[in-house]
């Protein structure tokens, strides 16, 4: 195999040097503030380093819109060269050690080898991904009128026992869960009947369901429309909860941040179904009107936080069942994505260590006595404080870079990437 470019330790170690001592002054002066409120830094800087997340590996590639997508340089032509990818992102940052797979998009000739490959990059694989929203070369029936919900039975038969084959390969890489979206909707009223839809949905994951080995989940994600605008079956996280609840314990609802109408309250959501103990985990990115797939923390850093502070409330609480995986869902159009990548997974690092900022006695106490704005100033005073020197120290001392942008571009991968894969632009990175 040709040799591939590779940022070096050394290389990490010796841009580190140049921050270090006022990461370090930072690092010290926080540590006195936090002391104040009698905040020990350094749990908080244990916690960052624990905090993981997942690459989606349809995220290394440069997204698009059905209007273009603009390829760069350099772009990844195979799951290989996206592991590459995913590699340097977790070298850098060190919270990213996991891949989501989109099958077929990554389907691995050699999944035992893949595994290897990833494995010999400190990288592991996360939950699966089926797909059913598009039709593929050697299909034999189409998805255009659904998939698990669709009226034909081979239909739905045909997308069951893809998200079987899923599994499959899940099992040689090590994966433990299958993500399952579907674009199953209607683009006219009366084109679907909802209740029989939903019924075939259920009939259709009974027997993934069914099919899921021990130790496996199903997440369900649910979408208010897209690429259906008029009626989608799986809408909202009622219907998928009522879905998990009759499919079984190993069923759970993935939260995608941008598959929400316009100011809906995604916090309560996540409070909802850690109460219910049926929170899979996230699809993590942001959006300003619909399912835009933006950077994480980009548009709504306030949300992002709020989502994040029930997330440690439950975890502090140690409420049963309560276990999410974490993973980015994005599509980059106009960066890097690698920076992209690199930048959300600091942003969800930082949402989670302010979280654990919160005095969650006095926030109690302000909630019991109906202070609502003391309560309000307590998640500010977290949401305000600037952690960025426990997240450098964090990355520093998990051995990635004190400033991931600033050593990714000096390395000059993504330059060194466009020699080495000549790009062959018809190839996509996934969804366009
Ligand atoms: C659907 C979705 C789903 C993926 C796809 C790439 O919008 O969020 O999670 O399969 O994006
Ligand atoms: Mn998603």
């Amino acid at each position: 195999m040709a040799m591939h470019f590779e940022i070096e330790d050394v290389f990490v170690a010796e841009q580190n040097l140049k921050a270090k001592a006022e990461v370090a002054e930072d690092y010290d002066h926080l540590a006195n503030k936090l002391q104040r409120s009698n905040v020990d830094i350094e749990n908080l800087t244990i916690k960052a380093q624990a905090l993981t997340v997942a690459i989606p590996s349809w995220g290394v590639g440069t997204g698009g819109t059905r209007f273009a997508r603009f390829p760069m340089a350099g772009e990844p032509r195979d799951v290989y060269e996206k592991l590459q990818d995913c590699a340097t992102v977790f070298k850098l940052v060190r919270s990213t050690p996991a891949v989501s797979l989109h099958i077929p998009w990554d389907k691995p000739e050699d999944s035992a080898a893949l595994r290897r490959f990833a494995r010999e990059r400190g990288l592991h694989f996360d939950a699966m991904n089926s797909n059913t929203f598009q039709d593929q070369p050697d299909q034999e029936l189409s998805y255009k009128f659904g998939s698990l919900t669709h009226p034909d039975a081979a239909v739905r038969r045909q997308a069951v026992e893809h998200n079987i084959e899923c599994i499959e390969i899940g099992k040689v890489l090590g994966s433990k869960a299958l993500t399952v979206w579907i674009a199953d909707g209607g683009n006219f009223p009366g084109q679907l009947h909802p209740r029989r839809a939903l019924e075939r949905y259920l009939e259709s994951v009974h027997v993934i369901y069914k099919a899921l080995p021990d130790g496996w989940r199903v997440f369900l994600e649910h979408k208010l429309y897209e690429p259906a605008f008029y009626s989608t079956v799986i809408n909202d996280w009622g219907t998928s909860y009522y879905c998990a609840r009759e499919l079984g314990p190993k069923a759970l609802c993935l939260v995608d941040l941008g598959h929400h109408a316009p100011n809906v309250n995604i916090e309560m959501i996540v409070a909802r179904l850690i109460q219910f103990g049926k929170l899979a985990g996230f699809h993590f990115n942001d959006s300003k009107y619909g399912d835009d797939d933006l950077d994480a923390g980009s548009i709504k850093p306030f949300q992002l936080f709020l989502v994040f502070n029930e997330l440690v409330d439950a975890e502090l609480c140690s409420v049963p069942f309560f276990d999410p995986a974490y993973m980015l869902d994005q599509s980059h159009n106009v960066t890097d994505p690698l920076e992209s990548l690199m930048m959300s997974a600091v942003e969800l690092t930082r949402a989670y260590v302010q979280a654990h900022l919160v005095d969650r006695q006095a926030l109690t106490e302000a909630q019991e006595k109906c202070d609502p704005l003391r309560a309000l100033a307590i998640l500010k005073q977290a949401f305000t404080t600037d952690v960025s020197p426990i997240l450098a120290m964090a990355r520093e001392r998990s051995g990635g870079a004190i400033d991931p942008l600033a050593v990714y571009r000096a390395s000059g991968y993504r330059q060194k990437k466009a020699q080495e894969r000549p790009s062959v632009h018809q190839v996509s990175a996934g969804i366009v």
